[in-house]
């Protein structure tokens, strides 16, 4: 891990949404030593109400991730689960599509009754973090509804129904975020961007359309982060074109446009100081205009790797901010 990483003084806020911007979360908390000084700000559009219980799948990776329970593989749900409930709904001719596991069901009926009782999403979530044993403040975006939609050539699907019961089939032509225009930000992120203590904003390597453009589109979020003083460094959510997981390239091929970092460098235009591309795109980094660029090993593997990319995301930002 280079050392610059220590040298990053302040607080850090990623914004995240799915498996890849989690395990961005988990590096950074590493490579940042104390996990007290990281914010993950955490797409909330994903979430929907399924057989009957309040589902919010980005939060609820980001909390398996960071606290090391989260299914290796596929990197969202809980590792060593078992699926009895799943295994007895199928039976009972229920809806199976989106895979609940038994301990990870134990969290939706405690969200939803949470809810019900009145509880905001980020007062669940503070408790949650506190249950997990999690130091790493994790927000929701908005305690308020915001639902993606997206706009595909067989109409509107909810974003589960495209994402997981259609697998990304359909061609997409575009995405609504329901409700966006009257969420409330988080008080505590806005707080949090306009601290004079932050020392750098990261985008997750999360796909810019249904993680992190939701969040962008919460009113106040965008402009917070044009007026923050703090380095904004993106990390690239694809590699030689491709995505590393997830539908992110094949929806900008099907928007008519070509996967690149340069596509991710001009998606992030005027709002991003700096990108971190992956070695394989060292020669289209060349391109590249406005952001500054730096090359580095963006494909996380391991925890090794998480924190290793951490550290030079970090290291960039401190050099950016010099
Ligand atoms: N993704 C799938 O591809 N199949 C599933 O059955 C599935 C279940 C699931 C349950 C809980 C949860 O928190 C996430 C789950 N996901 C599943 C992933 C989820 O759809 C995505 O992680 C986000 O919505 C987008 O990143």
């Amino acid at each position: 891990m280079s050392e610059s990483s220590v040298f990053l003084s302040g607080h850090v806020v990623v914004l995240s949404g799915g498996v890849g911007g989690a395990r961005m979360a988990r590096g950074l908390a590493r490579a940042l030593g104390n996990p007290a000084r990281l914010t993950v700000a955490v797409n909330t559009a994903d979430d929907f109400v399924h057989l009957g219980f309040a589902v919010s799948p980005d939060l609820d990776t980001v909390l398996y991730t960071l606290a090391g329970i989260e299914n290796p593989v596929e990197g969202w749900g809980r590792a060593d689960e078992t699926w009895s409930f799943m295994a007895t709904l199928d039976r009972l001719g229920g809806e199976t599509w989106f895979q609940l596991g038994d301990k990870d069901l134990a969290l939706h009926v405690f969200r939803t009754q949470a809810l019900a009782q009145g509880r905001t999403l980020s007062a669940v979530t503070a408790e949650l973090c506190r249950r997990f044993d999690i130091s790493v403040e994790i927000l929701p975006m908005t305690d308020d509804r915001v639902t993606t939609v997206v706009e595909t050539e067989e109409g509107p699907l909810a974003f589960q129904d495209y994402f997981v019961r259609r697998r990304c089939q359909p061609k997409i032509k575009g995405f609504r975020f329901i409700g966006s225009d009257d969420a409330r930000p988080s008080a505590r992120l806005i707080e949090r961007l306009k601290d004079t203590a932050l020392g750098a904003v990261v985008l997750g390597p999360s796909n810019p359309f249904v993680s992190i453009a939701p969040i962008l589109a919460v009113p106040g979020v965008r402009a917070a982060l044009e007026a923050c003083p703090a380095p904004i460094v993106a990390v690239s959510p694809l590699v030689g074109g491709a995505a590393v997981k997830g539908p992110a390239a094949k929806m900008i091929a099907e928007l008519g446009q070509t996967p690149s970092v340069g596509w991710v460098a001009e998606h992030y235009a005027g709002l991003i100081d700096g990108i971190v591309v992956d070695e394989a795109d060292r020669a289209a980094a060349g391109a590249i205009r406005g952001p500054r660029v730096r090359v580095a090993k963006t494909v996380m593997r391991s925890d090794a790797d998480r924190a290793t990319l951490a550290a030079e995301v970090l290291g960039f930002a401190l050099e950016i901010g010099s």
